[in-house]
Parts: C-alpha cells; structure tokens; sequence
C-alpha cells in the first residue's frame, strides 16, 4: 500500500454505560491512538456511580445528557495530547449504549448548528436538554410495557413486529412512560434520540437520524417495513411521536459532513464525514465482522450471544435487531444470565478456587458426560425466563463440572436456533470476554456448536473497533475507494471433534425437552 493510503485515518467512539472511549485506526484498521474518559472519576461533578444516577421511583435509573457533552470535550482534547492529527481523518462513528433516550428542548437544532469554536461544547449545550436520560439499566416501566404489548396485539405479536416482546429498558415503554408521569417534559422535548443518535448529532451540527438496528431496541420498530410500527407510537405517545423520533435510516448511512465547529476546533477537514451512530452491540457485531451464521460469544458475568441472521425470527425471548452490516442483514441478541459468576460459583464448590483444578475435574470425564445433563441457575435467568434453580441429579464432582459447562454450551446453542441461527460448513464462534482465555470451556463450545472457536485478538473492545471498522467500511463504500483492512485477526483456538454432531446432537434434543419441565416466568 502507498504510503498515502496508509495516511488515511477513521474515528470511532463508545458512548458506553461508565466511560466514553475513542479510537483512531488507520487504513489498514490497526489501532493508532486511543482517548479514555472515566465519568466517575473524571466528571465528579455529576454524582453518577457507575455512569448512572438513581431516580426517586424504585427501578429508576438514569444520566445527565450533559455528562456525555462534556465527556466529549474531554476525550477530544485527550486525543488532541495523543497526538491525533484530525485533518487526516476521512470518517467517523460511534457506538452507544443501547436504549437509553435524550430529550431534545425546542431550539436545539439551532443551538447545534451555530456552535463557538471558540468554546466548549458543554457550555454552549448546557440548555438544550429538558430531563435526564433514562438508560437501559432502568427497569421502571412494567406497567407501560403490558400496555403496549396489549395495544399492539399481545407479547407474541409485538416480538413478531418489532423483535422483541416488550422490555422495561426499551425506549418505546420508557416514552410511554414520560408522557404518562411527565407529560411537560414530553411535550417540552421537541426530538427524542437513541444515546447513538444524540451522540452523532453533536458531530453533525443537527439532530442525527436514529438507525434501524439500534432503533430495534425501541419496541417501536417494525422490523420488516422498517419504518415505524404506527399502533406502538400510539400506544407510548401521541401524534406528535413520530416527528420527534424523525425517519430512521440504515445504520450503514453517511449523513453529511462533520459541523464547522469540529473543523474549526480541532482542524478536521470539512468533507470529513459522519457515518451514523449505532448500538454498542450492533457495533460489536461489525467489530467481530459477524456474517450470516457466525456467533458472537461474549462470556463475562452473563454471556452475551451476537448472532448474525439472514432473516428475522419471531424470538419467545431475547432481541431480533436489523443488521448494522451488509454481512447480516438482520442480527440476534441473547443474554443469559447465568454465564462466568454462576461458573465461578460452582468451581468453588467443585473444586475451590482454581480453574486448573477445574479443568481437572473436566479431563477425568468424557465428551457427552455418559449422558449425564444439568441446568444451574443461580440467579433468575433470561433465556429461557426461569427462577433461579438446579436442575441435576446429585453426581460426583468430575460430572457435575462438566454438565455444568455442557448443560451452558447446549442452552446457547439451543436457543441462538431458536433464533433462526443456521450453523453451517462456513459458520464460526468468535469468543470475547473474560473467560475466552479458558480453551476447556472452548472446546465445549466449539464441540456442541460443531463449528471451531476462534479468539478476537485484534481489540478486546469490539464495539469500540466496530465503531472505527463501520466509519471505515461505509466511507469506503460511499467513495469508491477499496480499503486493505477488511479482514478480522483471529487465531482459531478449539476445533470440534470428528464425533461431536453424533455426542451433541441427541443431547440437544434432550436439553429441548428437560427445559420445556422448567417453570418459566412471564
Ligand atoms: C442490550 C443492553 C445493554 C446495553 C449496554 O440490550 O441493554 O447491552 O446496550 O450498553
């Protein structure tokens, strides 16, 4: 590659729950610099704890917009003593938590589109916001949610619309409740955006579009038309609702150039563009460069499955999104609750605190542990939606610890299909998190999904990367320019065994049927 092509830079952000992050990579995606800011630590000012504040009303939880402005101002300027050169930077987008809503006052717009370059942003934007943001940490609004899942038809229609049955996180029910308890505030906002959207907006100099894959997070998408489902706005607002949402777009949309305030302040380049913003997730999906039939796995505290889906599925539990990539034209969202704590906890008990005496335990059994299958819930889990529980007859320890592992592995498998996962010769997992370093809990994995394993090693943010990777991939499209970094570093660490289809099949169908006895909850 010319050395002038490898000058080209691409931005990305990560408005997450506890910081905001931003990384530049070059044209060959690897990673360049890197900003950092902490809100607890590095805005005490706003009180939050752990990026949130609490709210008067049991479950309520939210953030000050302005504390994402200002951390905005902070990074930029980190970034400035990094040593970013920002005239070389062809585009940029972001990642946000997902979820959470910003309430525009009348006049933002404007506000936005005269900033000082003089002065920072949070100075001059200190107004424009009429509440505190509710965040996907929220889980207040029950009751809104059995009201829209009644308007639209019932809990099984409303997934079939929009992806989901109706959550206390999602915005559709946090806007239904704003315009119940606070109806001033809901008629003072003039628009309504996703974190994602407010984010892109400060760059854009205008109030950014919300994109189709976070704006599937709402329960007030149709995920088939891809335009508002008009019976949900109606059930959480309004007529007006519409117009504050404004059309949303596809995520992989360039919406314009970046604000004369950016250029001026920092000495971007004018045609620098701004790709749209996306949910933190949907943005891990891109940085995994996920396809149809790959698995995202993420094995923190819970574990996350990323699933990219060619069609969507109607899912009893967990999210069907639209894709943010052309890769995968719609995606899945599973959370188990019960992921590295409930594995810890039990390798305490089986076999104190090592995993190496673990491990053990495992090696001493066989694949398919004789047929030998628990279930281990030690916190209500997601999917399915169970009590706490055990599931699993008393064994000896080496049994225990690996249906324990298996019994984890089926259930992901088992319902990531349920989800309309096709696993096939091409298929992958890409593991992240925590507990990818363990190669036992791999070749579980890779063994009961039948399809190798293999470990992100680029960046162990991958909705941060994603974010820089989409700002890349969207410019590169929209210029006609062919970038040479496209292809995802990983280094394959399990592939299954010859007979893992004979061992795991069978078991799968008996992790079906053990699951139907389990008392779900509503
Ligand atoms: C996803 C969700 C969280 C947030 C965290 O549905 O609520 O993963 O996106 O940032």
């Amino acid at each position: 590659m010319s050395e002038e092509g490898l000058k080209k830079t691409f931005l990305g952000f990560d408005f997450s729950t506890q910081r905001l992050k931003a990384i530049v990579i070059g044209e060959d995606y690897v990673v360049q610099q890197e900003a950092d800011v902490e809100f607890d630590v590095d805005l005490p000012e706003f009180r939050t704890s752990g990026g949130v504040v609490r709210g008067e009303q049991r479950g309520e939880v939210m953030a000050p917009p302005l504390l994402w402005v200002k951390a905005l101002d902070m990074v930029m300027d980190r970034l400035v003593v990094a040593g970013v050169d920002f005239s070389m930077v062809e585009a940029l987008s972001g990642a946000a938590q997902q979820h959470g809503s910003v309430w525009w006052a009348k006049g933002s717009e404007a506000k936005l589109s005269k900033l000082s370059a003089d002065d920072f942003l949070h100075t001059q934007l200190a107004t424009v916001f009429v509440a505190d943001s509710p965040v996907w940490m929220d889980s207040s609004t029950s009751a809104d949610c059995r009201a829209l899942e009644e308007a639209v038809g019932g809990a099984e229609e409303l997934a079939k619309i929009s992806g989901s049955r109706a959550y206390e996180r999602f915005t559709g029910p946090q806007i239904r409740k704003m315009y119940r308890s606070r109806p001033r505030v809901y008629h003072a906002a003039e628009r309504i955006s996703l974190v994602s959207s407010f984010a892109c907006s400060l760059f854009l100099g205008r109030i950014a579009p919300v994109d189709l894959a976070d704006g599937s997070g709402m329960n007030l998408l149709d995920i088939h038309s891809m335009k508002w489902c008009e019976k949900a706005l109606n059930a959480c607002g309004d007529e007006s609702l519409a117009s504050k949402l404004g059309e949303p777009v596809p995520s992989a949309t360039v919406l314009g150039s970046i604000s004369p305030y950016f250029v001026q302040r920092y000495g971007f380049k004018p045609e620098c563009k701004v790709i749209a913003f996306t949910g933190d997730n949907c943005s891990a999906l891109a940085g995994l460069r996920l396809r149809s039939g790959w698995v995202g796995l993420s094995l923190g505290t819970s574990d996350t499955l990323l699933l990219g889906l060619q069609a969507a599925a109607a899912p009893p539990a967990g999210h069907v999104l639209v894709g943010p990539t052309k890769q995968a034209p719609y995606m899945a969202l599973l959370c188990f609750a019960n992921g590295s704590l409930t594995r810890q906890n039990h390798r305490d008990r089986l076999a104190g605190p090592s995993w190496e005496a673990f491990n053990e335990l495992l090696r001493s059994t066989l694949r398919g542990n004789m047929g030998y299958m628990g279930i281990y819930y030690d916190t209500a889990e997601i999917v399915p939606r169970a009590a706490a529980g055990r599931w699993a007859k008393p064994a000896s320890a080496e049994t225990e610890a690996r249906a324990l592992l298996e019994g984890q592995a089926l259930a992901r498998r088992a319902h990531a299909e349920d989800m309309g996962l096709a696993l096939d010769a091409s298929s992958r997992v890409i593991a992240t998190g925590g507990a990818s370093v363990n190669k036992e809990l791999l070749q579980i994995f890779a063994d009961v999904f039948n399809t190798p394993v293999y470990v992100q090693d680029q960046h162990g943010n991958a909705a941060l990367l994603g974010a820089a990777i989409r700002a890349a991939e969207v410019w590169s499209e929209d210029a006609g320019v062919k970038l040479n970094g496209s292809e995802l570093t990983v280094s394959p660490v399990a592939t299954p065994y010859a007979d893992a289809e004979a061992i795991y099949t069978p078991m799968l169908a008996r992790y079906r049927k053990v699951i139907e006895d389990i008392p779900k909850l509503n």
